[in-house]
C-alpha cells in the first residue's frame, strides 16, 4: 500500500519547512510507517485539489486522503492502534489538543513575528509573490516592518516560553518520559525556524533548547539531516 505525505517546500526540493508538516513527519516516525514525501510549493493547489482544500499538509494512505495535520495524527491513530500511540489515550489526546491550540494560536504568532521575513529567499519567485502579497496582506505591513528590533524582542519570547521550559525542567519530554504528539506538536514551530532562518530563537543552556536538542535526534536524526541552521 502506498502512503504519500504531501509538504511544503522551498525552491530546493530538499527544504522542507512548514511546522505542520513536521508534526507530522514526526508522527509517521513515532509509529514506524515509511512515507513517501512529495515536495509542494504555495502555488500548485491544484496539485492537492483532491483533498477539497488547499493547505499541507495532505496525507494519502493507500485510498484514503487526509489533510490537516491534527486531523492527520488522529487518523494515524486510529488506523493504526498497534504502532506506538501518539497520544497515550484519551487524556493524553485531551492535553495534546491543548498543545496544538497554545501551538497555533500564540507559539506560531511568536515565532512568525520573528523570522517571516526570513522565508522569501528560500522560495522560487511565484511562491516568493504569493507569499509576500498574503502575510503583508495578513499583517498590514511589509514582513521586514513585521520582524524589525527581533534582537530585542526575543527576550520577550524567550520569557514566554516559561510553562514549557518549567514542564522540561521537571521531565524530559512533554509526553513524560517518552515522546509523544505533543512534542512534536511543538517541535513543529522549531523545526520551521530552524529550516528557514539563522536568528537565534533559544539561548544555549535553555531546558527548552536541550530539548529542542533531543528532538532532532530522535528517529535516527530525522529532523537534524534536514537543510537548516545549526539550532
Ligand atoms: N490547520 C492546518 C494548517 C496547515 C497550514 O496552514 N499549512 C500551510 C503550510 S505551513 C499551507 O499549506 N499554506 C498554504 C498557503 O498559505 O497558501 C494544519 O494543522 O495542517
Amino acid at each position: 500500500m502506498s502512503r504519500i505525505l504531501y509538504e511544503l517546500a522551498g525552491a530546493d526540493p530538499a527544504r522542507r519547512f512548514s511546522p505542520f508538516c513536521w508534526r507530522i513527519r514526526m508522527a509517521l516516525a513515532h509509529k514506524g510507517l515509511e512515507v513517501e514525501t512529495v515536495p509542494w510549493r504555495f502555488t500548485e493547489k491544484d496539485r492537492i485539489a483532491f483533498s477539497g482544500q488547499g493547505l499541507v499538509p495532505v496525507l494519502v494512505d493507500g485510498d484514503r486522503t487526509v489533510a490537516d495535520s491534527w486531523s492527520i495524527a488522529c487518523y494515524l491513530e486510529e488506523a493504526y492502534p498497534d504502532r506506538p500511540s501518539l497520544f497515550g489515550g484519551t487524556g493524553g489526546l485531551g492535553m495534546a489538543r491543548f498543545v496544538n491550540s497554545w501551538t497555533d494560536g500564540v507559539l506560531h504568532p511568536g515565532v512568525a513575528r520573528l523570522v517571516v521575513s526570513d522565508i522569501p529567499a528560500w522560495l522560487g519567485p511565484e511562491d516568493q509573490a504569493y507569499f509576500r502579497a498574503s502575510r503583508e496582506q495578513r499583517y498590514g505591513m511589509t514582513l521586514e516592518e513585521v520582524t524589525a528590533g527581533r534582537e530585542a524582542r526575543v527576550r520577550e519570547f524567550r520569557k514566554d516560553l516559561q510553562p514549557l521550559r518549567l514542564t522540561l525542567r521537571a521531565q524530559p519530554w512533554l509526553g513524560g518520559a517518552a515522546p509523544n504528539y505533543a512534542d512534536y506538536i511543538v517541535f513543529g514551530a522549531f523545526q520551521w525556524a530552524r529550516c528557514i532562518s539563522a536568528f537565534p530563537l533559544l539561548e544555549a543552556g535553555d531546558p527548552v533548547a536541550e530539548w529542542r536538542g533531543r528532538m532532532l535526534d530522535l528517529h535516527g536524526g530525522l529532523a537534524r539531516a534536514a537543510p537548516g541552521h545549526e539550532a
